[in-house]
């Protein structure tokens, strides 16, 4: 835990718990990536890939799916996490904002059915999805200069697939 170091020195008997991304051998990961705005999620996929191979994370290991749209993320990230197949489901889409308030429900709908993937089956579900007013900000944040946004997804989902496999899982409500 390294940010957190100069605290924990005062404390020396807290145990500390959190994954580490560069941990991934082992870990099966499920990819969902929404095919519209393409020219976005292509950049988007290609960091998360390339990422999660760098960590370890083996190909016979990662799934594919892919959607239409943001808006059918949470479908298939529900299926996959509930599955039991694997360690984390990482989504990823692009919704650009236009000139109606389309963008709006887009956008919620993917963020609230991801977290609610989340919630309802305990595996962690990355939300690798940008949501922008322009197509600059968003090639800027797909591999451009300020760097993509699907490869830091995929840190995240091996962390988080690292941390819940060593948190206790607690009863079941
Ligand atoms: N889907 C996106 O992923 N991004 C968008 O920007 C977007 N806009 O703007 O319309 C979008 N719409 C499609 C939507 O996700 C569904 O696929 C469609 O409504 C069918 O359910």
């Amino acid at each position: 835990m390294r940010r957190a170091d100069p605290p924990l020195a005062r404390h020396p008997g807290i145990r500390v718990r959190s994954g580490d991304a560069r941990a991934g051998r082992g870990l099966r990961i499920a990819v969902v990536a929404a095919r519209f705005n393409a020219r976005i999620t292509d950049r988007l996929l290609a960091g998360a890939l390339g990422r999660l191979e760098q960590s370890g994370v083996r190909g016979q290991d990662t799934v594919l799916v892919v959607v239409p749209g943001a808006f059918e993320l949470p479908f298939a990230a529900r299926r996959l996490a509930g599955s039991g197949r694997h360690d984390a489901v990482l989504c990823l889409g692009a919704v650009i904002r236009g000139g109606t308030p389309h963008f709006d429900f887009v956008a919620g709908e993917a963020a609230r059915g991801i977290a609610a993937a989340s919630e309802a089956t305990g595996v962690p579900v990355l939300f690798g999805v940008l949501t922008t007013n322009t197509l600059r900000q968003a090639l800027d944040r797909s591999g451009g200069r300020f760097g993509n946004r699907g490869a830091d997804a995929a840190d995240a989902a091996v962390e988080m697939a690292r941390l819940a496999r060593s948190l206790p899982r607690g009863r079941r409500r």
